[in-house]
Formats: structure tokens, sequence, C-alpha cells
């Protein structure tokens, strides 16, 4: 499996140790950027990203749940500049509910920005949405907690999109080669169900990691444990 612990739910007061901790363990690193208008909330910023870019030594993955995804395309694409020279190249996912009438124009656009292409998809739209540009993704995030907040109940609902994508992607693996991703409530009630859906890449925020333990290694470890006891217990 992949996992992409969800930066929001981090103890900001340990920043540098934790993006530490977590590139020796992690896979990519997410980033939830809110703008108070598509979802009642704000959380992280493009300049907090750009803080922490010179740390990351993983992939940091955008997850926009804004109404103007396109509006963050050059400020975070100057903000993993440093991160790009070196090889790694992070991942740019607006949501898919707002990008009709731009979505093609917008996945030119954010590999044109030097980032892989991602969509995020909320728990009750249909797959039929993106299913135009499903050979362009290099990855879905399907939601399965209504965007905006850390700590909601897992919306079973998904499961059946997670399914219908990995029969698609499977049906013709020269076309699509997009990562099946889950985001919300991931973690030790859960981490089974999704992986047998198909589930390829986690995002565990604080169900599934930062509440584990003060200490994030220690809380790692549990993740670990958890998910190899869940899945393959
Ligand atoms: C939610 C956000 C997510 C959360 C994550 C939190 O709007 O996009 O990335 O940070 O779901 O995890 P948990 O375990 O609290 O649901
Ligand atoms: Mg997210």
């Amino acid at each position: 499996p992949l996992f992409n612990p969800s930066l929001m739910c981090m103890n900001f007061l340990d920043i540098k140790k934790q993006i530490e901790t977590l590139n020796t363990r992690a896979d990519m690193l997410h980033f939830d950027l809110m703008d108070g208008h598509f979802v009642k909330n704000i959380t992280l910023s493009p300049d907090l990203a750009k803080t922490i870019a010179p740390l990351c030594a993983i992939p940091m993955d955008f997850h926009l749940m804004c109404t103007d995804p396109a509006d963050y395309l050059s400020p975070l694409a100057e903000a993993v500049a440093s991160m790009n020279k070196k090889g790694i190249q992070s991942y740019f996912s607006p949501h898919a509910e707002v990008i009709n009438g731009r979505g093609f124009r917008l996945m030119e656009a954010i590999r044109a920005a030097g980032f892989k292409t991602g969509i995020a998809v909320n728990p009750e739209t249909p797959l039929s949405m993106i299913q135009s540009y499903l050979h362009k993704l290099d990855k879905i995030t399907f939601m399965s907690v209504d965007p905006g907040f850390a700590g909601q109940p897992f919306i079973p609902e998904v499961l059946d999109k997670i399914r219908e994508a990995k029969r698609i992607k499977e049906s013709d693996a020269q076309k699509y080669h997009y990562i099946l991703e889950i985001d919300g409530s991931c973690n030790k009630n859960t981490f089974k169900t999704l992986a047998d859906a198909g589930v390829e890449s986690f995002i565990v925020g604080s169900s599934g990691l930062f509440r584990n333990d003060p200490d994030l290694t220690k809380a790692w470890d549990i993740l670990t444990e958890q998910f190899d006891g869940a899945v393959n217990g």
C-alpha cells in the first residue's frame, strides 16, 4: 500500500520534526487547501507549502478544496520548484465538482506546471462525472467523508465507485494508470474494506495516524501494525 499522511492533522508546534519522520516512512505528504467557500473551513496555505517544501523528500499531494483551483497552480508550482529540481514530482488534485467546462484545459495546465494530475471526488459525486478524462489522471482521490473537516465518520457508499474505477482500470492497462486513493476516516476499522475494494493509496489523518500516539514514530508503528493486522491478519 501507499500511505499518504494528511498534514492538516499534524501537531503544528512540531512541524519540522514530523516532516522528517514522515520523509522516511510515508509515500506522499497530503496537503489540504481550503478556501472557506468550496468548504466552510480554512486549513493549510500555499505559503506553508513554500515553507515546508525544502524539508520534503517525498512528493507533496495538494488537495484543492477550492472553488477556483487554477488560482493556486502557480503559487504551488513555485512552492515545489526546489523539489522538482531534485526530481520529486508532486500531485495537484482539484475537485471534480468545480472544474466542469475547464477540465481538459486545467489538466494540461497542471502538467505544464510540473505536477502529476489528480482529481478529488466528493462522496455523492458519480464516477461518470470524471469518466471522459480518466485516461489523463495519475491519481483519483475518493472522498469517504464530506470534505472540509477531519474526524468525521466513514461513508460506505463510496465503495461501489472504487470497485468500478478499479474494474475500468483493469479493463485497459494501456489506457489507464491512475492510482486509487481514499481520503477520510482511513483507520483500523476501514483498512480491510478499503483494500478489498481496490484502494492503493491511503490518506491517513487523525483517526489512522496522528491520534495513535503523540510521538509520531510510535504512531507510525501503530499504523503499520494495525494495517497489517486488518488486511493480512
Ligand atoms: C478532509 C480532508 C482530509 C482530512 C482527513 C483526516 O476535508 O480532505 O484529508 O484531513 O480525512 O483524516 P480523518 O481520519 O480525521 O478522517
Ligand atoms: Mg484531503
